[in-house]
């Protein structure tokens, strides 16, 4: 029969959240490590819907979808996964820019971040620049993420990274973004350590990023 973190992969990648939430809790009842079912079982499913959708055979409501069991499984897990156990792979903080109520991307972006082992702290949307700023300063993020979705949304980012900059903060921190509207050229323009085109390649970026 197939190994109970076997089942719960198989469940995350086909987006079944019910099953996720009821195989996780009967994984925590058979003793098995937590950290275990999350690297096994989730984050390794999770590693494979971003493979998938970037051949073509997923698309983003099937990411969705994933993102979303997978965050239902956290959930259970979450008080199970003690401080010692976990070592997040880095703090970041992520929202929408000022002006832009647009969402979805931002939060699917959150939960891949989360899912592949990133603490995240959601500033939500319509974020004012100064929150962005006190994030590095009060809660002392690794990286800020900004997503914008309106083409007269997104110049409201470069003023961030000026802030960062003129707070003196700006070597303690990356800076990555993305959003439906922007390329690669206005992330360098403005003075981003990255831009992402989806959620899949905002892990990896975030990864490269952070390691370096
Ligand atoms: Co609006 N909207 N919308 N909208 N909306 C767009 C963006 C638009 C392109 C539609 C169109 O006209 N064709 C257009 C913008 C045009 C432009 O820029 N010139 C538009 C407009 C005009 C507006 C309003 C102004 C409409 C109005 O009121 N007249 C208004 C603006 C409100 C505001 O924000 N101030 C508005 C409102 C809304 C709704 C509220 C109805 C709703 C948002 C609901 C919500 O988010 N909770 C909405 C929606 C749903 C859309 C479309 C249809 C879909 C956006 C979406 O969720 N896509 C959109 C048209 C479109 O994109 N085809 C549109 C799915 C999502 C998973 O993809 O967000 O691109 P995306 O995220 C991707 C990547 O971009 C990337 O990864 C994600 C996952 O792969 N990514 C990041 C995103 N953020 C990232 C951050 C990163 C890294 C990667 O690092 C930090």
């Amino acid at each position: 029969m197939e190994s109970i973190i076997s089942q719960i992969y198989s469940h995350v990648l086909l987006g079944q959240q019910k099953d996720v939430i009821k195989k996780v809790k009967i994984a925590i009842q058979q003793d098995i490590s937590p950290v275990s079912i999350l690297n096994n079982g989730m984050i390794t499913a999770m590693s494979e819907v971003g493979r998938l959708f970037e051949a073509g055979e997923y698309y983003i409501p099937e990411m969705l979808v994933a993102a979303r069991a997978m965050q239902s499984g956290m959930n259970v897990l979450k008080p199970y996964l003690t401080d010692s156990e976990i070592h997040p792979a880095g703090r970041i903080a992520i929202g929408t820019v000022q002006g832009d109520y647009h969402d979805i991307g931002k939060n699917l972006v959150k939960m891949m971040l989360e899912g592949s082992g990133f603490e995240v702290i959601d500033l939500g949307v319509d974020v004012d620049p100064n929150k962005f700023i006190s994030s590095v300063t009060d809660q002392q993020v690794d990286m800020i993420g900004m997503s914008a979705l309106i083409t007269t949304t997104m110049p409201g980012m470069q003023p961030v990274i000026q802030m960062l900059v003129d707070a003196g903060l700006r070597g303690r921190v990356k800076v990555m973004v993305g959003g439906a509207p922007l390329t690669e050229e206005f992330a360098r323009r403005i003075g981003a350590d990255g831009y992402a085109p989806d959620a899949s390649r905002a892990v990896s970026l975030a990864k490269a990023l952070l390691s370096e």
